[in-house]
């Protein structure tokens, strides 16, 4: 079901072997914590998600300890340390996610730093010298790059392998809103580790948070990180600075996060204070044991994530009317991590009969399409909508996920119930 570049799972395979000799270093946790985690992992229980065990969404109303911006329930349903962005309050959005709907996944809380004594150290056994600092302004001095991009977390859906397909999994419990599209404006991250002295023998590239330390079961994780291989590093990352024409929002990493287009949330992390660049492999929580996929369907040792999946949401609020014997105009938006999305189809009779959506924007890599369809309901009682994407891979999304244990990547058709009235 995966569909990593070969290069990257070659890159994971790699890792582990040189893990299993002991010849990776779990960087700022004990090499025996890392091994209770991997273990915890491979089973759904207590120490296996970060949020705990998967239980029933707090009230839209209660609120999120540790995000500054306002999250009004019309927009986000909180969920624990984070904020969901509802997908109907997207319907009179455009291609980009305003920053106040914009969705927030938090391992502890959002931080308040000052521009002006923020430093970004790059350091490690990979660069060619001493560690190399720069401030705020040097970074917005080097020549800078603008691209739309979604983030999403790659547990987003998560709750649909519960209620959809009857299965246990561990973690906040997102219907399909931890996801938002924008334009980010930043230095390359390549330039960044060029100016560095990046070495030849660098493999390993692992930027970390200036947010608290997590602690997940007593055992303190350190703070959020998680390398990637130094081929994605040098490739299209950003160290953004901008996010949709204004200086980062607190919540979304202020003043500086990455971007890496595609993949999986947890890359692009927010707040970032100092980047390792490493001629020895790491290993960190959030590529070992959390943020991985385990269960019946992988190998023991669970198997990487990288790109984000694909999949489709309605802008409908869930279980809303619709009047019988009137036009209704559908919209929703599809997204995949591994390519422009090709086609999306509809049902609006539970999956019997499927008919094109009219797609809004140009399918473009590492962003949504917007698409419509138009609805004329007749009987009245439920009705379910379905929505499917095809990307340019040939992908399409299936009936039924491939379980993991963190349900993570939930790709299937989801099950959009509402009410003709
Ligand atoms: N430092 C730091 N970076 C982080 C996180 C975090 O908790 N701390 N959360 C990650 C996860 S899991 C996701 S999905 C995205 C969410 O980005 P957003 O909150 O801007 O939507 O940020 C990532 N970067
Ligand atoms: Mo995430």
């Amino acid at each position: 079901m995966r569909s990593d570049p070969p290069s990257e799972a070659a890159y994971d395979g790699m890792r582990l072997r040189q893990w299993s000799r002991g010849a990776a270093r779990s960087a700022g946790i004990e090499r025996r914590d890392l091994m209770k985690l991997v273990a915890a992992a491979s089973v759904a229980g207590p120490l296996a998600g970060l949020a705990g065990p998967a239980h029933a969404a707090p009230t839209a109303a209660s609120p999120a300890p540790g995000i500054v911006k306002p999250l009004p329930p019309e927009l986000f349903t909180v969920r624990d340390t984070n904020a969901e962005t509802n997908f109907a309050a997207l319907s009179d959005t455009g291609l980009l996610t305003p920053a106040d709907r914009f969705f927030v996944r938090n391992h502890t809380a959002t931080p308040r730093i000052d521009a002006s004594d923020w430093r970004l150290t790059v350091w490690g056994s990979g660069l060619n010298g001493p560690a190399v600092e720069f401030t705020y302004e040097e970074l917005r001095a080097l020549p800078s790059v603008t691209r739309t991009a979604f983030i999403e977390c790659a547990g987003n859906a998560r709750n649909f392998y519960t209620t959809q397909q009857n299965q246990q999994v561990t973690g906040t419990t997102w219907t399909l809103g931890a996801i938002g599209t924008a334009r980010w404006r930043g230095a390359r991250l390549a330039d960044v580790l060029r100016r560095a002295g990046i070495g030849r023998d660098a493999v390993d590239v692992m930027p970390r948070g200036l947010d608290d330390e997590v602690i997940s079961d007593g055992i303190n994780l350190g703070r959020v990180r998680r390398p990637m291989p130094v081929a994605k590093a040098l490739d299209d990352v950003l160290l953004a600075y901008e996010m949709n024409g204004e200086p980062l929002p607190p919540d979304h990493g202020y003043p500086v996060r990455l971007i890496v287009p595609s993949w999986i949330g947890i890359a692009s992390l927010k707040w970032v204070g100092d980047i390792e660049v490493s001629a020895e492999p790491l290993f960190s929580p959030w590529n070992t044991s959390i943020y991985r996929l385990f269960g019946t369907a992988y190998p023991p040792e669970g198997a990487p994530m990288f790109q984000q999946t694909l999949k489709s949401a309605f802008e409908v609020a869930p279980g809303a009317s619709f009047t019988a014997g009137r036009r209704h105009v559908l919209t929703g938006r599809s997204w995949s991590g591994g390519a422009p999305v090709r086609t999306v189809e509809v049902s609006t009779d539970g999956g019997v009969r499927w008919r094109r959506a009219r797609l809004l924007d140009e399918p473009r890599s590492g962003s949504w399409v917007r698409w419509s369809a138009d609805w004329l309901p007749r009987d009245r009682g439920p009705a379910v909508l379905l929505a499917r994407a095809t990307d340019r891979t040939g992908r399409t999304q299936p009936e039924v996920s491939v379980h993991n244990t963190q349900g993570f990547l939930f790709d299937a058709v989801v099950r959009h119930e509402v009410q003709v009235v």
